[in-house]
């Protein structure tokens, strides 16, 4: 763990020192098109379920007492309707379409954000820790 952490640390120092990640403009706090997302036991909510196609800024807020996750599938299923296999949404099950990367790991009152490209359709945000999904981690927003 430690020494991943340091990994972590070389390739931050690496990128500050030779700019990458792009303009400046993206490196802002609060780029546009962020969208805050509230993460607790057991629900997940968006500060807006109809966004914009192209980059999408998710900050993610751990409001919760546990140590949760957060990830998009692209699908026209119901939020309660993904395909699951023991106890979690199974990623690469029918009729669902992972969005990469996720978050995970974010532990209580933690906040981490999530940058992601997307196009025109129906997507469904979730949990997937064992059993948070069918508690009710799950949420749809649209994308045009
Ligand atoms: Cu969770």
């Amino acid at each position: 763990m430690r020494r991943a952490l340091a990994a972590v640390f070389v390739v931050v120092a690496v990128c500050a020192l030779s700019a990458c990640g792009g303009s400046k403009s993206s490196s802002s706090s609060s780029p546009p098109g962020t969208i805050n997302v509230t993460e607790q036991e057991y629900s997940i909510k968006l500060s807006s379920t109809s966004l914009k196609a192209g980059p999408v800024h998710f900050s993610v807020k751990n409001q919760g007492g546990m140590v949760h996750e957060f990830m998009v599938f692209k699908t026209t299923l119901a939020p309660n309707a993904l395909p699951q296999k023991n106890g979690v949404v199974d990623e690469q099950g029918a009729g669902v379409e992972k969005i990469s990367p996720e978050v995970d790991n974010i532990n209580a009152g933690q906040t981490k954000t999530l940058d992601v490209q997307l196009t025109p359709g129906s997507y469904v945000a979730i949990c997937n820790i064992a059993g948070h999904y069918t508690l009710g981690m799950h949420t749809a927003f649209t994308v045009s």
